[in-house]
């Protein structure tokens, strides 16, 4: 097996992936840790984690003839860096160019399409973020790198600024060790989480990440978390940019990844704007289309409400007036935000019309606040 090996590593590097790693197809004896999430409410509305619980730590649920586990690693790391402007909105690294689990699932099918073709006996199911498996635990198991405080999987020649996929194979590979973590003492990604999500070392509790607030959250973003999420409107990258490992990131040479125009700096005032169709065009082939046109729009309200910039005023004020209530209560605590004899006039026009009783409370807060910051807003 030692030489099918070495070819299928070869084989995946050049279809893309960076770093391969092989476990035995065993239950993963993360039930407990798995088990604590979930019955911490940790998930949040990602009900979806809970329902197939068994089959996320034992592989051979999904195919029972199953031997190994093939862990791949994609770089995604483009040498760029965020906007620190507040007009402009920050996109996670990870949605800059086009959407992974697309790009990988066509390279995965490729290289299990390969094995197919020198065993045509063997079987393979490929797994890349979506389906029922735990990309991290495998990773780690299969020696591609340690699950880092901040949860993320970081290898030590690239850092972790990597997508994570496997292929649950019936060949029988041999197992590489499992992973030493590296972290020591460091704290950094817990310092520098900007809602306090890593709530112990190892520990995310996503209904305070801003990742699963600007992405997986439907519905309104608690209103005491919205000055924390800043500008960014869809995910977030802080614990990892501050990761000592990332020094060792390496900018990835993949076309599909270098980052689309006009993502690494978004005008808000211009998102704002967008129609859905626009938004669904402009977002096609994009991770960003996860948010949906209504939670991208909220995402972007409370960016230019953290902006606290007046010339905002116009677009959110036009928002008051769109068919979605999210769009209109965010929009509403915008410009409660940015204050001012404007935004209130706008608010109190929309009080006068507006029939959702969601948004109506959002108005009513906003004006309070509004007339508070008023003093303090020289508009
Ligand atoms: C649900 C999910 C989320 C949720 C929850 C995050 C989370 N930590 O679980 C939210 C929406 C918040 C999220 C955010 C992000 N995600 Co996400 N997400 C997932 C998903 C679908 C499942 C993860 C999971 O199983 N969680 C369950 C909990 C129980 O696991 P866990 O938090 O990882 O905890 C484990 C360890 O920390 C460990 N543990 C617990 N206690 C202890 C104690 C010790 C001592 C030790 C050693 C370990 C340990 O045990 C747990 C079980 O193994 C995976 C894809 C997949 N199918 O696996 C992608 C995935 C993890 N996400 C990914 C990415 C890129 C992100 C973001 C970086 C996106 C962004 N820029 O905004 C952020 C990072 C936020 C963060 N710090 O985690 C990548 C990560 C790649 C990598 N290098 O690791 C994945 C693997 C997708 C992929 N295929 O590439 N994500
Ligand atoms: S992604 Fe952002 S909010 Fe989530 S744990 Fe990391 S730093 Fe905290
Ligand atoms: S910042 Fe430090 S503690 Fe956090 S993942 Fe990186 S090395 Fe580990």
């Amino acid at each position: 097996m030692e030489s099918l090996q070495a070819a299928i590593c070869e084989k995946a590097k050049e279809l893309g992936f960076a770093k391969i790693g092989v476990s035995r197809a065993e239950p993963l004896d993360q039930r407990n840790r798995l088990d604590e999430w979930l019955a911490a409410g940790h998930h949040g509305e990602m009900h979806w984690m809970g329902r197939h619980a068994g089959k996320r730590l034992d592989p051979r649920t999904v195919l029972s003839e199953a031997k190994s586990v093939i862990s791949l690693a994609a770089n995604y790391y483009a040498a760029h860096f965020h906007s620190e402007d507040p007009c402009h909105g920050k996109i996670s690294r990870y949605a800059w160019g086009r959407d992974y689990h697309a790009v990988l699932k066509d390279r995965l099918r490729a290289l299990v399409a390969w094995m197919s073709e020198r065993f045509p006996e063997a079987r393979g199911l490929c797994y890349c973020d979506t389906g029922p498996v735990m990309d991290k635990a495998w990773a780690h198991k299969g020696g591609v790198g340690w699950i880092g405080k901040h949860s993320n999987l970081i290898t030590r020649e690239l850092g972790s600024w990597i997508f994570l996929a496997e292929i649950v194979s019936t060949l029988d590979l041999d197992p590489r060790d499992e992973s030493r973590n590296y972290c020591g003492t460091c704290r950094r990604c817990i310092d520098a989480c900007p809602t306090g999500a890593i709530v112990a070392p190892y520990v995310v509790d996503a209904r305070l990440c801003i990742s699963y607030l600007t992405i997986e959250l439907r519905g309104p973003i608690p209103a005491n978390l919205r000055p924390m999420i800043g500008s960014r409107i869809f995910g977030c990258d802080d614990c990892q940019d501050v990761c000592p490992w990332n020094r060792f990131a390496t900018p990835c040479e993949d076309a599909a990844f270098a980052p689309a125009q006009g993502n690494q700096a978004p005008v808000l005032i211009e998102l704002m704007q967008l129609s859905k169709e626009e938004f669904t065009k402009r977002f096609q082939n994009s991770a960003v289309r996860r948010a949906k046109y209504a939670g991208f729009l909220r995402n972007v309200a409370v960016a230019l409400g953290n902006s606290r910039d007046a010339r905002a005023i116009g677009v959110l004020t036009l928002a008051l007036r769109t068919a979605e209530p999210l769009v209109r209560s965010h929009a509403a605590w915008a410009l409660g935000q940015i204050g001012g004899p404007k935004s209130i006039t706008a608010l109190e026009q929309a009080l006068e019309h507006e029939t959702d009783p969601a948004v109506l409370g959002e108005i009513r807060a906003a004006l309070k606040l509004g007339e508070t910051l008023e003093a303090a807003a020289p508009y």
